[in-house]
């Protein structure tokens, strides 16, 4: 299940006035100059070419008139929270992978009856929409990536049950990207060997793609037959991540200080890859001679996986220790207000390994 433009839904909840607009919650369009990025928008917004990711400029170009608005983020958080508990109800076991999606294994409940499963994925939306005034849409498949992709097929407030027996046919005209992790660069190379649909994946050898893509191949060889059987499981989402060190000796040299935090931003980002998060707080702790500790964070205006911001939002939170003389214990940086990135299964990272 993914809940339709989970953020604009949100707010056209709050203030129904909303509703029927083209709604863009992201960054201040500043008249046209703002600089940062949509970050979701209203079906009437997308109908106008408006998309998440898109520089606001850019929409506010293609629509000046629609509602720009700040996202709140914690008010998306709660309600994800009260919507994941409605829905974790009507499952076997489950599986949030992100904000506003998760999975729902309901193999017992249904017991191989579809017609059932279909019955649980109704009454499930039925209580998101009355209790949380939210919709969402929903893939019923035998497998978590037929399933993802049957939630995509039809939306908003969709309901797509893929058959075992349909499976492949399913699959077959679907483009490549409709695949969750497969990125630009895998489909640009996908593209390059002629292979641009799912039925292209599926006349390809598995041993091909296994040449091609090492084991990522055969998972790929799996998902384009709709026989990958990853399966659902609980996951405790990350809440924040944090690296530290503490010094030898109690240190005078603030480069020194400098260089370890640069060192533990960069460990830290290479956790976040690979567990693969974003992030949108950043701080610093840092621990003087005879103990005395400081901490100190600071909220980013959108979730980034960027490498070097870690390091220069960590640097300019030392700032304020600088040049006061004392000697250093201790410094950690920490990430939180932690969001997983869609794209769970290979990354466009793994091709380019394969690559080199
Ligand atoms: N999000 C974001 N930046 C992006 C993509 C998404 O901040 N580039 C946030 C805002 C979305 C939420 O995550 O509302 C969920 O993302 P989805 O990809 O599920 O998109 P939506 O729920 O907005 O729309 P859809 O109806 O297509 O699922
Ligand atoms: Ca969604
Ligand atoms: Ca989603």
């Amino acid at each position: 299940m993914d809940i339709d433009s989970f953020y604009p839904s949100v707010e056209s909840r709050e203030n129904p006035s909303l509703r029927g607009l083209p709604v863009v919650v992201g960054a201040d369009p500043k008249a046209g100059r703002g600089r940062g990025v949509v970050a979701s928008c209203s079906y009437e917004a997308r109908k106008l070419g408006i998309r998440a990711g898109q520089p606001i400029s850019r929409a506010y170009r293609l629509c000046p008139n629609a509602v720009y608005i700040r996202p709140n983020f914690s008010l998306y958080g709660k309600v994800s929270e009260k919507v994941m508990r409605i829905a974790r109800g009507f499952a076997d076991n489950f599986e949030q992978v992100s904000i506003d999606e998760a999975f729902l294994d309901v193999t017992k409940s249904c017991g191989g009856d579809w017609g059932e499963a279909r019955k649980i994925a109704l009454l499930m939306k039925k209580d998101i929409r009355d209790t949380e005034g939210l919709t969402c849409s929903v893939g019923i498949a035998p497998n978590k990536s037929t399933a993802k992709i049957a939630a995509e097929f039809e939306k908003p407030d969709g309901l797509t049950v893929v058959e075992p027996s349909r499976v492949l046919e399913f699959l077959r005209p679907l483009p490549v990207s409709a695949i969750t992790g497969v990125g630009p660069k895998t489909k640009e190379f996908l593209d390059s060997i002629g292979v641009k649909i799912i039925g292209d994946l599926q006349a390809l050898p598995g041993k091909d793609l296994v040449k091609h893509f090492g084991k990522t191949g055969v998972w790929l060889w799996g998902v384009a037959h709709g026989l990958e059987e990853i399966p659902v499981r609980e996951r405790t989402l990350m809440k924040s991540l944090s690296a530290e060190h503490t010094f030898e000796r109690d240190v005078q040299d603030r480069s020194q200080v400098s260089l370890k935090l640069s060192e533990l931003a960069s460990k830290l980002h290479h956790r976040l890859q690979s567990a693969r998060y974003q992030y949108r707080v950043v701080g610093i702790k840092i621990r003087f001679t005879h103990f005395q500790t400081y901490t100190r964070e600071n909220t980013l205006p959108n979730y980034t996986q960027d490498k070097a911001t870690i390091l220069s939002e960590a640097r300019s939170l030392l700032k304020e220790f600088e040049g006061n003389g004392r000697e250093v214990r201790l410094i950690g940086v920490h990430v939180s207000d932690l969001e997983p990135m869609e794209e769970a299964q290979i990354g466009d990272a793994g091709l380019e390994t394969w690559f080199k």
